[in-house]
């Protein structure tokens, strides 16, 4: 297949190229900054939004959100000031690993994304919030801006247009809860990475006050594409496997024989993630459970597998997609561990700035630890069932500790009598648990 070709049924990764990313020719060859130049030629940024809603995109970052509903947010108009958009490249969700495929191996595709959903909502800056460890990203990230910047693609008045727009990569210092919205963009404006209150949207009140978007890497990567192919082109790319459009990169981690990512219509079925694109599970291991997508979301089964993954079927069997990178749990795994290792880093990663998820995870670790060790005390399930809905939604400042609690809350319906094993009879319970209810 033509790269012309790839680049129509796989247009995330049909240009990635890990080892010798596309330099600002190669891309221009390959029909990259077109959806650039149409939009500033052709189309006003309300046609660019129209098409970006037409297609309902729904947001890669885990929520869904529909980006073009989204962006309709944003104050237009000529007296609307200075707009920000940001891109979330944040990417800490554990067994997550797809945004970093895209940046590094096709940067370029980046920039351009960055570039026109720019336009789309009249921002004067462009931030990309990158994750600090991926260093690769950040050198090729920047070279392209560079490329970009000295070809008149970006900075003052873009390809004639009269349009001036600059777009810049921030790292992250390494907090998961930089990846939530509002504590992101504390950090962009240098403040500690506290989630804040929504309302309002950062759409209407974000960085510095204004009007800011934040989309996912992999929303993002998707709006050239649809910029030049249209809204029925996209939606056409799921063939009929889910009322959402598009492709959707997923992946697998854990003990499977091919772990890695995978651009498919999304839709497709776990058990084609797994089996057909992962290889199956490793010789000498059975699938026990499997997250959809991250480690704030709840297991599901082997039955399981056969459901479609998109966002609503995952949601009505009582999980979430996510970010679609399946980690699967094998039959050697004890459940009690595979929770207390998610729980202890939800724990390490909270920022401290509400009472139940401060004191609500390390607790929940103490216990889980103790019934990993087999010196539970017989309370303790009652316990661990209470955090769950302490810490549930509507408890506490933002997603942090609720996603902490999908986890538990689904390995203890599924897996309990692993937990009971933990229980011992002679066992004291802890002393020092405070009484959320209180708090
Ligand atoms: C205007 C409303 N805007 C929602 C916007 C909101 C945001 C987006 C999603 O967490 C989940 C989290 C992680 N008016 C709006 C509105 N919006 N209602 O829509 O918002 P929300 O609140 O549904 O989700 P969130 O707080 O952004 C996202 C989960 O994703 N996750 C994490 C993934 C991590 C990565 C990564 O490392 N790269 O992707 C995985 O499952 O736990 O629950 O923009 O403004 N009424």
């Amino acid at each position: 297949m033509s790269l012309e070709q790839d680049l129509l049924v796989k247009p995330l990764t049909a240009r990635v190229n890990l080892a010798a990313p596309q330099d600002l020719r190669t891309y221009e060859a390959s029909g990259g900054y077109l959806a650039l130049r149409k939009a500033l030629k052709e189309l006003s940024p309300a046609d660019v939004q129209s098409r970006v809603k037409d297609s309902n995109l729904r947001g890669r970052g885990g929520a869904g959100f529909p980006t073009g509903v989204k962006w309709g947010l944003v104050p237009m108009g000529p007296d609307a000031g200075a707009k920000y958009l940001v891109c979330n490249a944040d990417e800490m969700e554990p067994g997550t690993f797809k945004d970093r495929l895209l940046m590094e191996g096709a940067p370029h595709q980046m920039v351009e994304a960055m570039i026109v959903a720019g336009y789309a909502i009249g921002a004067c800056t462009g931030y990309i919030f990158l994750r600090g460890e991926y260093v690769v990203a950040a050198e090729r990230l920047n070279k392209a801006l560079a490329e970009a910047r000295a070809a008149g693609l970006l900075g003052q008045n873009i390809l004639g247009s009269g349009w001036n727009y600059d777009c810049f990569v921030h790292t992250g210092a390494g907090r998961y809860i930089c990846g939530e919205e509002t504590a992101l963009i504390n950090s962009l404006e240098g403040r500690r990475a506290n989630p804040r209150a929504k309302p309002p949207f950062p759409q209407i009140a974000g960085a510095w006050g204004r009007p800011t978007v934040v989309n996912n890497v992999e929303s993002l990567f998707n709006i050239p594409p649809i910029v030049i192919n249209g809204a029925d082109w996209f939606k056409g790319l799921s063939q009929g496997k889910s009322k959402d459009g598009g492709t959707k990169l997923y992946g697998v981690s854990g003990r499977a024989r091919r772990t890695g990512v995978y651009e498919l219509p999304i839709g497709t079925s776990a058990r084609e993630i797994l089996e057909d694109h992962g290889g199956g599970m490793k010789d000498g291991y059975r699938l026990k459970a499997w997250l959809p997508g991250g480690a704030s979301t709840d297991f599901l089964l082997p039955e399981h597998l056969d459901l479609a993954m998109d966002f609503d079927t995952i949601a009505k069997a009582g999980s979430r997609m996510g970010t679609g990178l399946l980690t699967v749990v094998d039959d050697k795994q004890n459940m009690v561990s595979v929770v207390r290792n998610l729980e202890e880093f939800f724990a390490r990663e909270s920022c401290g700035w509400c009472t139940p998820c401060r004191d609500g995870l390390p607790w929940s670790v103490k216990m889980l630890m103790a019934l990993e060790q087999g010196r539970g005390h017989a309370d303790d399930l009652a316990e661990l069932e209470r955090l769950t809905r302490l810490l549930g939604p509507g408890r506490t400042f933002c997603a942090h500790a609720p996603g902490a609690m999908e986890p538990l809350q689904s390995a203890l319906k599924f897996f309990r009598a692993e937990f009971e094993a933990g229980v011992s009879p002679t066992a004291a319970k802890a002393d020092d648990v405070h009484d959320l209810a209180q708090t």
